[in-house]
């Protein structure tokens, strides 16, 4: 990694994965070439944005449990092949960065060919992320091959909470949804603020909206802009699946909520030869 920028340095982080850490004058955030992911972002003073389990994983071949995990070409399960496709699993090239101004920093990953992407059309798949008092972040794919290339992409990201049961989500009214926890049934989401008091797992469609968690305890809001996506997944795993996950503590899912900017099921994407996709997420934070 020749990239020399200031505010960033390059070490070994966990399980020995090289990572990079950037400090800007208002935050911190942490990067492993893992799945070119995103482990941390926090503004000075406040507590982390994102969420990381204290059970992850960090080793070759393992997803890392929390933050931004970068999932393509897939979503969910797959017959023989691991969950959430192969970019959280490769490691990523740190291709650039630059100081943007002296309060934010930009960097920038390309995912190299791999056994794993020799079974799709020829693509080109990059990330930038930038921090400053916000966290950008945006997953490009190019269809280098001569047919049509069909996929889906997330940005899978795990928030901090103060406690599940004092926060609200919001932006999603009216959007309809599948609930993974009915057999994908296909619902309309009737709540402004939604609550979460069981295990959710739920593909809303169609909405580009931004959402918000409105964390009482926190007495902070976050906020999720995004573009280029039209699929928002809310999830968390409650009492049950937290204890069969053995990457996540037993009551980890207080602290924790997912809201996925994705281009999921019926909303996967088909670019034709030549075309570029573009994820891109906003995260921000505001006193509530
Ligand atoms: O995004 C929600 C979801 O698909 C859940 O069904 C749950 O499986 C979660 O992703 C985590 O998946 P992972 O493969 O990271 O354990």
């Amino acid at each position: 990694m020749n990239v020399q920028i200031s505010d960033v340095s390059q070490s070994n982080g966990k399980g020995g994965l090289p990572k990079i850490d950037i400090t800007t004058h208002s935050s911190s955030a942490e990067i492993y070439l893992h799945g070119a992911h995103v482990t941390k972002f926090q503004k000075t003073g406040e507590p982390p944005v994102l969420f990381m389990s204290q059970s992850s994983r960090f080793q070759s071949g393992s997803p890392i449990r929390g933050g931004i995990p970068v999932i393509f070409p897939w979503f969910g399960a797959r017959e023989g092949h691991p969950a959430h496709g192969f970019a959280r699993l490769q490691d990523w090239e740190l291709t650039g960065g630059s100081d943007v101004s002296n309060s934010s920093v930009a960097v920038r990953f390309a995912l190299p060919p791999s056994d794993a992407t020799k079974e799709f059309p020829a693509f080109a798949a990059e990330y930038f992320v930038t921090v400053s008092d916000s966290l950008k972040c945006e997953l490009r794919i190019t269809n280098k091959s001569q047919q049509n290339f069909t996929f889906e992409d997330c940005l899978h990201t795990y928030f901090q909470v103060g406690d599940i049961n004092q926060i609200s989500v919001t932006g999603l009214k009216g959007a309809a949804y599948l609930d993974q926890m009915e057999n994908f049934a296909r619902k309309t989401e009737a709540n402004d603020q939604i609550k979460i008091n069981c295990e959710t797992d739920r593909i809303y469609l169609d909405t580009e909206s931004t959402v918000e968690i409105l964390d009482q305890k926190l007495k902070r809001r976050i906020r999720i802009a995004k573009s280029g996506s039209r699929s928002t997944v809310l999830w968390n795993p409650w009492i049950e699946k937290s204890k069969r996950m053995p990457d996540f503590g037993d009551d980890e899912f207080h602290r924790m909520v997912c809201v996925e900017s994705c281009n999921a099921a019926e909303n996967k994407r088909t670019l034709a030869p030549g075309e570029t996709s573009s994820l891109k997420i906003d995260l921000s934070t505001a006193p509530l």
